[in-house]
This record gives structure tokens, sequence and C-alpha cells, in this order.
């Protein structure tokens, strides 16, 4: 089967999703050709079955704003007719189900029919599309993809109360790799971070409002006056500078390092103690589950999808929104007995098994087959 994926090429969730399952789908011997404005930072090298097909927005002087959307559907337009795609999965509503709309309208013109799925992965539906400036062309999208799946029950729901859905939603949560972690074969060198084996708590984010930095650095100050501890603060957004600011305001730069975004994850992760999260909103938590599949715990606040990942007292803990106080206390509670610790470890492990890619992906599959079968007979 030959299918677009349409995502953000960036170290976003939804471009990490919408890349891991084009990357996995190749080796299962589908086509797969990925149509965004870069190539998705997770794709190192372009294999046989794998294209990326570059969308190029030429800058004009008339126009105050580039219209990215228009140059996203004539790609779509060009790439489907020339590869002789059968299907358009889409990740992100906005602008993505907007101009693969547009796509398929402007093929049905030409004859062609093609079936067009909508993954909503969070910040599309609960802080963007709802926004009276979006809402209408959003539920125009959703409401005209011929499928539409959501990363979490809770997405679900709030897709349902902030829009008019008439089309079905079908949860499919995120995945990760559990075999890839099975034998920890990631090179873990943690003496450098940690010379005096002080235990690693990191986070990883955007850095944006929402994710609320602040928090991690209040939870983790006193979370350090009890135990020997580092922080590793991972990615780059608006926030990041204020951070830095508070760190240094309290003297905590000895204790915390501010890594930037980063192609190594899976290494930095690997010699991780806890990870925390105390978003305002998160509609799954990938970031979360990352850190789970290299046995470490979680603690983030009890919102969104976050449930749905985090089963408390079990891979971590669910704290509300916050609750700084909540969350150093369970990340102590954690850290501060070694077998606890090694028990959480474990159990954070078995819990992302949950995740496991083929079995997730198989439901991608059976949509793409009842997709085809519906649509092209
Ligand atoms: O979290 C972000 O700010 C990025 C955003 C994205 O679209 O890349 O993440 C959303 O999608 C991820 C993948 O499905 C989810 O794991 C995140 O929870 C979700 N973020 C929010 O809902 C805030």
């Amino acid at each position: 089967m030959k299918i677009v994926i349409v995502c953000y090429p960036t170290f976003g969730g939804s471009g990490v999703v919408a890349t891991e399952l084009g990357l996995y789908l190749v080796k299962k011997g589908y086509e797969i050709h990925f149509i965004t404005y870069k190539q998705p930072v997770r794709i190192q090298n372009l294999t046989l079955g794998l294209h990326f097909h570059e969308v190029h927005v030429p800058t004009y002087d008339l126009f105050k704003y580039q219209p990215y959307e228009l140059a996203l559907s004539s790609k779509i337009v060009d790439v489907v007719k020339k590869y002789k795609i059968d299907m358009l999965h889409v990740h992100y509503a906005i602008p993505h189900a907007y101009a693969a709309y547009m796509g398929k309208k402007m093929l049905e013109d030409e004859g062609i029919q093609i079936p067009m799925i909508t993954t909503l992965h969070g910040t599309d539906i609960t802080l963007v599309g709802s926004h009276p400036f979006y809402k209408k062309a959003v539920q125009f999208s959703i409401n005209h993809s011929e499928y539409v799946t959501a990363v979490s029950q809770s997405l679900k729901n709030d897709t349902e109360r902030l829009f008019d859905v008439t089309t079905k939603i079908k949860v499919i949560p995120n995945f990760i790799d559990v075999e890839k972690f099975k034998l920890n074969t990631v090179p873990c060198e943690k003496g450098q971070i940690a010379p005096n084996n002080e235990l690693i708590i990191t986070h990883i984010s955007n850095f944006r409002p929402l994710k609320r930095v602040i928090d991690v650095l209040k939870t983790f100050k006193i979370v350090n006056e009890k135990l020997k501890v580092k922080l590793l603060m991972v990615g780059d957004g608006p926030e990041k500078e204020r951070a830095k600011r508070y760190c240094k305001s309290q003297q905590m730069d000895n204790s915390i390092l501010f890594l930037g975004k980063s192609n190594q994850i899976d290494e930095i992760l690997c010699f991780s103690d806890l990870f925390l999260l105390p978003s305002e909103q998160e509609s799954f938590g990938l970031a979360a589950l990352e850190a789970m599949v290299h046995r470490v715990p979680v603690v983030c606040s009890d919102v969104g999808g976050l449930p749905e990942v985090i089963d408390n007292g079990v891979s971590g803990f669910l704290c509300p929104v916050g609750d700084i106080k909540a969350m150093a206390d369970k990340a102590i509670h954690i850290l501060e007995d070694h077998d606890r610790h090694k028990d959480f470890k474990e159990q954070a492990y078995e819990s992302s098994k949950k995740f496991e890619m083929e079995k997730v992906i198989s439901n991608y599959e059976s949509l793409y087959r009842k997709a085809k079968q519906t649509y092209l007979g």
C-alpha cells in the first residue's frame, strides 16, 4: 500500500509519532511518502520505500503571511498523482487536515478518489484548534476526514466536547518500540553527568508555557534539599531563558544542566532515575512513555491523557497540576529507597508494554485496509 504521511518534521510528539509510524510501515513493506517542509528529525536516511517530499513556499513580498497550506495541498496533488498513492494520513489538524482536504478535492476534480485519515494529537484541539480563529476550519476538516483518530480517550472526549463532530473518532494511542529497549543496549555513560553518583532527574519538552518548566525547577529544588540529585533539562522553547534565570536566582545552576534540543533522547533517558512532567495539559505525554520504556518512573500532573499512560503508584505518580510539594514528595518517595526505586523502574518498563509498537500500529493498519476497501474498492 502507498501512503502519504503529512506531519510536522520537528521534535514535537506529533512529528515523532508520525515519523516512527512511517518508518515501521516501510519495514513492513508499505511505500511511505512524507510530505513536510523539512526532512523529519527522526529520519536519518532515506531507504527503499521511504520517500520525502519537501514543501517549498517561495517568499513573495506581496504576502504578509506565506501560504503554506496552498503549497502543501498542491504538493499532495502532485505526489498522489505521480506515485499513485492509496491514502492520505495527516497528523495534526492545523493546517494539515485542511490542506489535505483541499488536495483531495482537487484530485476528485481529476477523477482520482483518495481517502483521508486525520490523527489528532492534542494542541491542535485543546490549545489552538478550538480558538475561534481556527475552530470552524478544524471542525470542517475533522468532519470531512474519512477516519479520525485521537491519541487518547481524553483527547477524544475533549474533541467531542469542543467541536460539533460528525465523524466517529477512534482512539489509537501513541506507541513505543519496547523490544528495542528490552536488553538495555543503548550506551549508558552516566559518569560524566553524575561524577559523584548523583541521581538523575530529567525533563524533556518544548519549554512552552503549558509545560510549566518552573514547576520542574521548584520540584527539583525541594528534592535537592533531601537527596543527592542532578536535573537535566532537555529541549528548547519560549520558557527556557526564564527557567535559566530562575536557576541562577536560586543558586541552583551547579546541579542543573540545560542540554537543548537533542537527538540523543535514548542515551539521556537510559541513565535517568526519574522523569518530571508537570504539564498544564497533555493529551498523551509521549515523553513520559519514552521515559518508561527506559525504566524511568514518571512523576507528572493528573491531566488529559496522562492517567491513561501512567499507572498511579505503579509506574510513577499523578499529582494535581501545580502541586509542587506533592510532586517533590512523590519523587523523594521513589528515589530515597533503593529497592523501591528498583521496583518502580521495572514497573515503569512493564507498563510501557501496553503501548507496544506492533500491537498499536496494527490498529492503523486495519484502518488503512478498511479505508482502501471502502473507498477504493
Ligand atoms: O506537547 C507539545 O507541545 C507538542 C505536541 C505535538 O503535537 O507535537 O504534543 C502533543 O502530541 C503528542 C503526540 O501525540 C502528545 O504526546 C502530547 O501530549 C501532545 N501535547 C499536548 O497535548 C500538550
